[in-house]
C-alpha cells in the first residue's frame, strides 16, 4: 500500500506503518487532518495523529472538531483511542503502548477559553503511575499564535511533566493557513 491510498478516506485496517523516524511523513498525515477540520473564528483547526513511536503504527486520527462538542485534535485521538479500547478518555494510559508519541500540527493548548480541560493536561495525564505508558514526545508543527490566549505555554508545561517536545520544521506555512481559514481578516 502507497502512502496516498492511505491519505484519502478512513485508513483500511490494519493500519499501515510508517519509519518511526520518518517524522515530516507523519506531520504530513497530521495536516492532511487538519483539512478535514471546518473552518471556525475562534479556533484553529488542527490534525493529529497518534503513533506508536517503536513500530511507527498509527494508533489514531483527529482534528478539530471532529468529535462531538467543542473538540481539539489531540482530544479526538485520545478519545476515538480510548474508545477503540473500551476505556474512557481519562484511562487511555492504561491501553496506550510504552512509548507513544503525538503528531500535532499546532502545540498542544494549555489554556482554553471555553473552559474545556486543555489537551496538555490530557497528554500529562496519559502517563501511568508507573511511567511505563504513556505520551512520551510531541512533535509538533508550529507554535500557536499569540490570537486568543496571548503566549501558550504548552511546550514549557509538558517539558516540565518529561514530556520532550520536538518542532517539525517544514510545512509551517500551510499548516497556518489551514489553521486560520474562517477568521476575520486584521
Ligand atoms: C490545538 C486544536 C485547537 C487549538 N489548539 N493545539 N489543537 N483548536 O485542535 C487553540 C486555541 C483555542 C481557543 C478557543 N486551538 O477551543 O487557543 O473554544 O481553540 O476551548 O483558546 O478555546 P476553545
Ligand atoms: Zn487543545
Amino acid at each position: 500500500m502507497c502512502l496516498q491510498d492511505f491519505e484519502r478516506g478512513d485508513p483500511p485496517l490494519p493500519l499501515p506503518s510508517i519509519d518511526p523516524q520518518d517524522h515530516a511523513t507523519f506531520m504530513r498525515l497530521a495536516l492532511n487532518e487538519a483539512h478535514e477540520s471546518p473552518p471556525k473564528p475562534s479556533n484553529f483547526r488542527v490534525g493529529a495523529v497518534l503513533v506508536d513511536g517503536d513500530t511507527g503504527s498509527i494508533l489514531a486520527r483527529g482534528y478539530t472538531l471532529e468529535l462531538e462538542g467543542n473538540t481539539h485534535a489531540e482530544q479526538c485521538c485520545l478519545i476515538k483511542f480510548a474508545q477503540a479500547h473500551g476505556v474512557a478518555e481519562e484511562r487511555v494510559g492504561d491501553v496506550l503502548p510504552p512509548n507513544a508519541v503525538i503528531y500535532t500540527t499546532m502545540e498542544p493548548c494549555n489554556l482554553r477559553l471555553s473552559g474545556n480541560l486543555p489537551c496538555v493536561d490530557r497528554i500529562v495525564r496519559t502517563k501511568t503511575r508507573d511511567g511505563k505508558a504513556g505520551i512520551k514526545k510531541v512533535y509538533l508543527g508550529v507554535k500557536e499564535p499569540e490570537k486568543f490566549v496571548g503566549e501558550n505555554t504548552g511546550r514549557s508545561k509538558l517539558e516540565q511533566h518529561g514530556i520532550e517536545c520536538i518542532h517539525v520544521p517544514g510545512l509551517e506555512e500551510s499548516i497556518l493557513h489551514v489553521a486560520t481559514a474562517g477568521h476575520e481578516e486584521e
